[in-house]
């Protein structure tokens, strides 16, 4: 198997949404053995450390719909320029969360080092909302929208180009919460989706391989980044998170996918959001985040 070099970044931000804490969830994994978990697997891992997050207000802003704008645009201009240095390095970034607004700035910072990358968008959520359709102002509802240039300059201009990613090399997995002008946009931007539906009915064996099968031959992806919001996983085995939505993918689902796509050799970078401490049982959820970084990189029960 490949030995990596990780580059893991924490953001300890919370200001896409309103309910704190999630700002220490890079420390919650740390605390739960994240690089000796990786380290074991024969990679090596280099701590970088956080991005720094300034303060704010909670308020939204009034021109643009977006609450905490400032404070998170300017984290994520931080978080881009870090991550492009680690990618530049041919080190594998690992970014933890932090809420979901951080794969704006992930993503500014993996794309230039990609003809065609694509993304696997692993959530209860399609996080497609924009300025004038979101229902909360909250920006970690909109970063996928924003990484494929859609939604207020702001946010989609971030290292001053756009899009990130195309629309067509998305895969959302686990998706059983969209607001209607997400829905609107999965239709008209041909976004690919694995709700709750597809996983129950075709299994996520099927779901996995025929993600690798798009990702990999039909769209010829030259790298892939796993976004993985904690909230995909059924709040029963990760509690800890800002919204829970029930009926998710179960922990056997979601270790079964890690394994697979690690065997396919696809994920480029990763990152691992949503983990709130405040909101946990026993830091059981980032206990999770952390067994699924192992799959993900390599481990094997035999
Ligand atoms: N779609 C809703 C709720 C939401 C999105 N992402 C999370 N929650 N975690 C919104 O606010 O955009
Ligand atoms: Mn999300
Ligand atoms: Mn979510």
């Amino acid at each position: 198997m490949n030995k990596l070099n990780v580059s893991i970044i924490g953001v300890p931000m919370d200001h896409g949404q309103t309910r704190r804490g999630v700002d220490m969830g890079p420390s919650a994994i740390r605390y739960a053995g994240v690089v000796d978990r990786i380290e074991n697997l024969g990679h090596t891992v280099k701590d970088e450390g956080d991005i720094q997050v300034g303060h704010a207000d909670g308020k939204v802003d009034t021109d643009t719909n977006l609450r905490n704008m400032t404070v998170i645009t300017e984290a994520m201009e931080k978080l881009g320029e870090k991550v492009h240095a680690v990618t530049e390095t041919g080190n594998f970034p690992l970014v933890l969360g932090g809420d979901h607004s951080i794969a704006i700035g992930t993503l500014a910072g993996i794309s230039p080092n990609h003809e065609n990358l694509g993304v696997i968008w692993y959530d209860a959520h399609a996080d497609m909302n924009t300025s004038d359709t979101s229902p909360s102002g909250n920006i970690h509802g909109m970063p996928l929208a924003a990484s494929f240039g859609h939604g207020h300059e702001k946010l989609t201009q971030i290292r001053g180009f756009a899009p990130k990613v195309k629309p067509e090399n998305i895969v959302i997995i686990g998706a059983r919460s969209v607001d209607p002008g997400e829905r609107e946009l999965i239709r008209e931007r041909g976004i690919k989706v694995y709700s709750m539906h597809e996983i129950d009915k075709m299994g996520m064996d099927f779901v996995i391989e025929d993600s690798i099968r798009y990702l990999k031959e039909e769209r010829k992806t030259d790298g892939v980044h796993l976004s993985l919001d904690l909230d995909g996983i059924d709040p029963l085995y990760t509690p800890g998170v800002g919204t829970p939505v029930p009926g998710g993918i179960s922990y056997r689902e979601s270790h079964l996918a890690m394994e697979m796509l690690h065997d396919s050799g696809i994920i480029t970078s990763a990152e691992f959001v949503e983990v709130n401490p405040i909101l946990d049982e026993k830091n059981r959820t980032a206990d999770v985040a952390v067994a699924l970084i192992g799959s993900l990189l390599g481990e094997k029960l035999l």
